[in-house]
Protein backbone atom coordinates (compact mmCIF):
# COMPACT_ATOMS: atom_id res chain seq x y z
CA UNK A 1 0.00 0.00 0.00
CA UNK A 2 1.50 2.93 -1.34
CA UNK A 3 -0.16 5.97 0.24
CA UNK A 4 -2.49 5.68 4.02
CA UNK A 5 -5.68 3.29 3.46
CA UNK A 6 -8.48 4.57 1.49
CA UNK A 7 -11.38 3.21 -1.00
CA UNK A 8 -9.54 3.84 -4.33
CA UNK A 9 -7.81 0.96 -6.39
CA UNK A 10 -3.98 1.55 -5.16
CA UNK A 11 -5.29 1.78 -1.18
CA UNK A 12 -8.22 0.00 -0.85
CA UNK A 13 -9.95 -2.92 0.65
CA UNK A 14 -8.05 -5.65 -1.47
CA UNK A 15 -4.54 -3.58 -0.35
CA UNK A 16 -4.90 -3.24 3.49
CA UNK A 17 -3.66 -6.39 4.33
CA UNK A 18 -0.31 -5.41 3.37
CA UNK A 19 -0.20 -3.05 6.56
CA UNK A 20 -2.43 -4.79 8.64
CA UNK A 21 -2.28 -8.56 8.60
CA UNK A 22 -5.18 -8.76 10.49
CA UNK A 23 -7.43 -7.91 7.48
CA UNK A 24 -7.34 -11.54 7.45
CA UNK A 25 -8.11 -13.14 10.96
CA UNK A 26 -10.44 -14.83 12.05
CA UNK A 27 -13.06 -12.62 12.80
CA UNK A 28 -13.14 -9.87 10.01
CA UNK A 29 -16.54 -7.64 9.45
CA UNK A 30 -18.54 -6.99 7.67
CA UNK A 31 -20.14 -10.05 6.61
CA UNK A 32 -22.85 -11.70 3.99
CA UNK A 33 -25.91 -12.40 6.51
CA UNK A 34 -27.28 -15.39 5.30
CA UNK A 35 -31.20 -15.45 7.71
CA UNK A 36 -31.49 -19.13 6.68
CA UNK A 37 -28.20 -19.84 8.30
CA UNK A 38 -28.49 -17.62 11.53
CA UNK A 39 -29.81 -19.28 14.73
CA UNK A 40 -32.57 -18.03 16.82
CA UNK A 41 -31.27 -17.39 19.97
CA UNK A 42 -33.95 -17.34 22.44
CA UNK A 43 -31.72 -16.05 25.58
CA UNK A 44 -30.76 -13.14 23.72
CA UNK A 45 -32.73 -9.71 25.13
CA UNK A 46 -33.79 -7.12 23.48
CA UNK A 47 -31.87 -3.95 22.89
CA UNK A 48 -31.73 -1.64 25.52
CA UNK A 49 -30.70 1.91 24.14
CA UNK A 50 -30.93 4.97 26.01
CA UNK A 51 -29.55 8.35 24.67
CA UNK A 52 -29.28 11.92 25.47
CA UNK A 53 -28.93 14.59 22.76
CA UNK A 54 -27.08 17.17 25.42
CA UNK A 55 -24.20 14.26 24.73
CA UNK A 56 -23.83 15.14 21.14
CA UNK A 57 -21.05 17.43 20.22
CA UNK A 58 -19.58 17.87 16.69
CA UNK A 59 -19.86 16.60 13.34
CA UNK A 60 -16.90 15.86 11.17
CA UNK A 61 -15.14 14.52 7.83
CA UNK A 62 -12.68 11.98 8.72
CA UNK A 63 -11.31 11.69 5.15
CA UNK A 64 -13.22 8.06 5.42
CA UNK A 65 -16.81 9.20 6.45
CA UNK A 66 -18.32 11.48 8.69
CA UNK A 67 -18.95 11.04 11.67
CA UNK A 68 -21.20 12.45 14.90
CA UNK A 69 -19.47 12.70 17.71
CA UNK A 70 -20.74 12.44 21.42
CA UNK A 71 -19.19 13.41 25.02
CA UNK A 72 -18.57 9.69 26.54
CA UNK A 73 -17.10 10.85 29.92
CA UNK A 74 -20.29 9.36 31.99
CA UNK A 75 -23.02 6.90 31.40
CA UNK A 76 -25.74 8.94 30.04
CA UNK A 77 -25.80 7.51 26.39
CA UNK A 78 -25.32 3.66 26.32
CA UNK A 79 -26.22 0.53 25.33
CA UNK A 80 -26.91 -2.08 27.43
CA UNK A 81 -28.23 -5.94 26.97
CA UNK A 82 -28.88 -7.30 23.72
CA UNK A 83 -26.03 -9.88 23.34
CA UNK A 84 -23.70 -7.84 25.49
CA UNK A 85 -22.78 -8.02 29.12
CA UNK A 86 -22.26 -4.32 31.29
CA UNK A 87 -22.12 -1.21 30.14
CA UNK A 88 -21.25 0.30 26.68
CA UNK A 89 -21.06 4.25 26.10
CA UNK A 90 -22.08 6.29 22.74
CA UNK A 91 -18.83 7.56 21.24
CA UNK A 92 -19.86 8.54 17.63
CA UNK A 93 -21.95 7.14 14.74
CA UNK A 94 -20.98 7.09 11.33
CA UNK A 95 -22.17 5.63 7.93
CA UNK A 96 -21.00 3.93 4.73
CA UNK A 97 -22.54 4.55 1.20
CA UNK A 98 -21.99 3.72 -2.81
CA UNK A 99 -21.54 5.73 -5.80
CA UNK A 100 -25.41 4.69 -6.93
CA UNK A 101 -28.18 3.00 -5.33
CA UNK A 102 -27.40 -0.76 -5.77
CA UNK A 103 -24.30 -0.36 -3.12
CA UNK A 104 -22.91 0.92 -0.22
CA UNK A 105 -23.57 -1.20 2.64
CA UNK A 106 -20.76 -2.97 4.29
CA UNK A 107 -23.37 -5.85 5.69
CA UNK A 108 -25.25 -7.66 2.86
CA UNK A 109 -28.16 -9.87 3.63
CA UNK A 110 -27.82 -13.39 1.26
CA UNK A 111 -26.05 -10.98 -1.30
CA UNK A 112 -28.19 -7.77 -1.11
CA UNK A 113 -26.72 -4.88 -0.85
CA UNK A 114 -28.14 -1.24 0.98
CA UNK A 115 -27.43 1.61 -0.64
CA UNK A 116 -26.20 3.04 2.48
CA UNK A 117 -25.48 1.16 6.43
CA UNK A 118 -25.19 3.52 9.81
CA UNK A 119 -23.23 2.58 12.63
CA UNK A 120 -23.39 3.34 16.29
CA UNK A 121 -20.14 3.18 17.90
CA UNK A 122 -20.08 1.80 21.34
CA UNK A 123 -17.66 1.06 23.85
CA UNK A 124 -17.15 -1.26 26.97
CA UNK A 125 -17.23 0.54 30.61
CA UNK A 126 -14.79 -2.23 31.90
CA UNK A 127 -12.36 -0.45 30.05
CA UNK A 128 -10.82 3.04 31.00
CA UNK A 129 -10.94 4.49 27.65
CA UNK A 130 -12.73 4.14 24.11
CA UNK A 131 -8.82 3.40 22.96
CA UNK A 132 -7.89 0.80 25.53
CA UNK A 133 -11.17 -0.79 24.77
CA UNK A 134 -10.59 -0.91 21.15
CA UNK A 135 -8.31 -3.70 21.34
CA UNK A 136 -10.09 -5.95 23.62
CA UNK A 137 -12.19 -9.07 22.21
CA UNK A 138 -15.13 -7.30 23.82
CA UNK A 139 -14.46 -3.97 23.86
CA UNK A 140 -16.80 -2.42 21.65
CA UNK A 141 -20.43 -2.75 20.45
CA UNK A 142 -21.34 -1.59 16.70
CA UNK A 143 -25.14 -0.96 16.07
CA UNK A 144 -25.92 -1.26 12.45
CA UNK A 145 -28.74 -0.32 10.45
CA UNK A 146 -29.82 -0.54 6.66
CA UNK A 147 -31.08 2.33 4.84
CA UNK A 148 -33.38 1.62 1.90
CA UNK A 149 -34.46 3.86 -0.80
CA UNK A 150 -38.11 5.32 0.20
CA UNK A 151 -39.73 8.24 1.93
CA UNK A 152 -37.25 11.29 3.28
CA UNK A 153 -36.16 10.69 6.64
CA UNK A 154 -36.62 13.79 8.77
CA UNK A 155 -34.15 12.66 11.19
CA UNK A 156 -31.49 12.07 9.14
CA UNK A 157 -31.91 15.72 7.25
CA UNK A 158 -30.97 17.27 10.46
CA UNK A 159 -27.38 15.59 9.94
CA UNK A 160 -27.38 16.22 5.87
CA UNK A 161 -27.93 19.98 6.81
CA UNK A 162 -24.87 20.19 8.56
CA UNK A 163 -22.76 18.69 5.18
CA UNK A 164 -21.95 22.64 3.92
CA UNK A 165 -19.64 23.04 7.28
CA UNK A 166 -17.75 19.62 6.52
CA UNK A 167 -17.66 19.23 2.81
CA UNK A 168 -13.83 19.05 2.83
CA UNK A 169 -11.57 16.42 4.69
CA UNK A 170 -10.68 17.57 8.20
CA UNK A 171 -13.31 19.74 8.24
CA UNK A 172 -15.89 19.85 11.49
CA UNK A 173 -18.65 21.81 12.87
CA UNK A 174 -20.79 21.47 16.54
CA UNK A 175 -23.63 19.62 15.86
CA UNK A 176 -25.70 19.56 19.48
CA UNK A 177 -28.80 18.20 20.71
CA UNK A 178 -29.56 15.23 18.09
CA UNK A 179 -31.25 12.35 19.69
CA UNK A 180 -29.47 9.20 17.54
CA UNK A 181 -32.75 6.64 18.80
CA UNK A 182 -34.79 9.09 15.88
CA UNK A 183 -32.40 7.37 13.66
CA UNK A 184 -33.69 3.45 14.54
CA UNK A 185 -35.90 1.53 12.85
CA UNK A 186 -39.62 0.98 14.96
CA UNK A 187 -38.26 -2.98 15.42
CA UNK A 188 -35.38 -3.72 17.13
CA UNK A 189 -35.20 -7.25 16.56
CA UNK A 190 -31.24 -8.18 15.74
CA UNK A 191 -28.37 -10.48 13.94
CA UNK A 192 -25.32 -10.84 16.33
CA UNK A 193 -21.93 -11.82 15.49
CA UNK A 194 -18.57 -11.75 16.67
CA UNK A 195 -16.22 -9.26 14.66
CA UNK A 196 -14.28 -6.41 13.74
CA UNK A 197 -13.78 -2.53 12.76
CA UNK A 198 -14.12 -2.79 8.99
CA UNK A 199 -11.59 -0.39 8.54
CA UNK A 200 -7.63 -0.42 9.47
CA UNK A 201 -7.02 -1.02 12.13
CA UNK A 202 -9.37 -3.61 11.39
CA UNK A 203 -9.02 -4.65 15.15
CA UNK A 204 -11.24 -7.79 16.47
CA UNK A 205 -12.78 -6.50 19.08
CA UNK A 206 -16.70 -5.49 17.83
CA UNK A 207 -19.76 -7.84 19.14
CA UNK A 208 -21.79 -6.35 15.70
CA UNK A 209 -26.17 -6.14 16.73
CA UNK A 210 -27.33 -5.72 12.72
CA UNK A 211 -30.98 -4.55 12.87
CA UNK A 212 -33.49 -6.41 10.44
CA UNK A 213 -35.64 -3.60 9.62
CA UNK A 214 -34.17 -1.00 7.74
CA UNK A 215 -34.80 2.74 7.71
CA UNK A 216 -36.10 5.01 4.91
CA UNK A 217 -33.61 7.08 3.04
CA UNK A 218 -34.72 9.08 -0.41
CA UNK A 219 -32.74 9.03 -3.39
CA UNK A 220 -32.19 12.83 -2.84
CA UNK A 221 -30.82 12.17 0.90
CA UNK A 222 -28.68 9.71 -1.05
CA UNK A 223 -27.19 12.13 -2.93
CA UNK A 224 -26.90 14.46 -0.41
CA UNK A 225 -24.20 12.00 0.88
CA UNK A 226 -22.52 11.59 -2.18
CA UNK A 227 -21.62 15.87 -2.03
CA UNK A 228 -19.05 14.99 0.68
CA UNK A 229 -15.52 14.82 -0.36
CA UNK A 230 -12.92 12.49 0.31
CA UNK A 231 -9.96 15.42 -0.44
CA UNK A 232 -9.19 18.44 1.80
CA UNK A 233 -9.88 21.33 1.12
CA UNK A 234 -6.81 22.86 -2.09
CA UNK A 235 -6.33 19.39 -3.15
CA UNK A 236 -8.03 18.09 -6.08
CA UNK A 237 -11.58 17.21 -5.46
CA UNK A 238 -13.05 13.39 -5.02
CA UNK A 239 -16.39 12.42 -3.91
CA UNK A 240 -16.73 10.51 -1.16
CA UNK A 241 -18.76 7.59 -2.48
CA UNK A 242 -18.06 3.44 -1.98
CA UNK A 243 -16.35 3.85 1.24
CA UNK A 244 -17.53 0.53 2.01
CA UNK A 245 -15.46 -2.81 2.53
CA UNK A 246 -16.86 -6.36 0.95
CA UNK A 247 -18.02 -8.95 3.05
CA UNK A 248 -15.63 -10.92 4.22
CA UNK A 249 -15.36 -14.58 4.92
CA UNK A 250 -17.10 -16.36 8.29
CA UNK A 251 -14.92 -18.55 9.19
CA UNK A 252 -17.25 -20.81 11.37
CA UNK A 253 -18.45 -18.24 13.39
CA UNK A 254 -22.03 -17.90 14.68
CA UNK A 255 -24.66 -15.91 13.41
CA UNK A 256 -27.20 -15.30 16.31
CA UNK A 257 -30.37 -14.18 15.88
CA UNK A 258 -32.67 -12.33 18.32
CA UNK A 259 -36.25 -13.13 16.36
CA UNK A 260 -38.20 -16.22 14.85
C1 LIG B 1 -15.44 5.03 9.94
O1 LIG B 1 -14.29 5.33 9.16
C2 LIG B 1 -15.48 5.97 11.16
O2 LIG B 1 -15.44 7.31 10.74
C3 LIG B 1 -14.32 5.66 12.11
O3 LIG B 1 -14.42 6.48 13.26
C4 LIG B 1 -14.42 4.21 12.54
O4 LIG B 1 -13.31 3.88 13.38
C5 LIG B 1 -14.37 3.31 11.32
O5 LIG B 1 -15.42 3.66 10.42
C6 LIG B 1 -14.55 1.85 11.71
O6 LIG B 1 -15.74 1.69 12.44
O7 LIG B 1 -17.91 0.77 12.92
N1 LIG B 1 -17.15 0.71 10.53
S1 LIG B 1 -16.75 0.56 12.06
O8 LIG B 1 -16.10 -0.72 12.24
O9 LIG B 1 -14.59 3.79 15.27
C7 LIG B 1 -13.50 3.69 14.71
C8 LIG B 1 -13.27 7.10 13.69
O10 LIG B 1 -12.29 7.18 13.00
C9 LIG B 1 -12.27 3.32 15.45
C10 LIG B 1 -13.36 7.69 15.05
ZN1 LIG C 1 -18.67 1.82 10.07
Amino acid sequence: MAHAWGYAANNGPDKWVSNFPIADGPRQSPIDILPGGASYDSGLKPLSLKYDPSNCLEILNNGHSFQVTFADDSDSSTLKEGPISGVYRLKQFHFHWGASDDKGSEHTVAGTKYPAELHLVHWNTKYPSFGEAASKPDGLAVVGVFLKIGDANASLQKVLDAFNDIRAKGKQTSFADFDPSTLLPGCLDYWTYDGSLTTPPLLESVTWIVCKEPISVSCEQMAKFRSLLFSAEGEPECCMVDNYRPPQPLKGRPVRASFQ
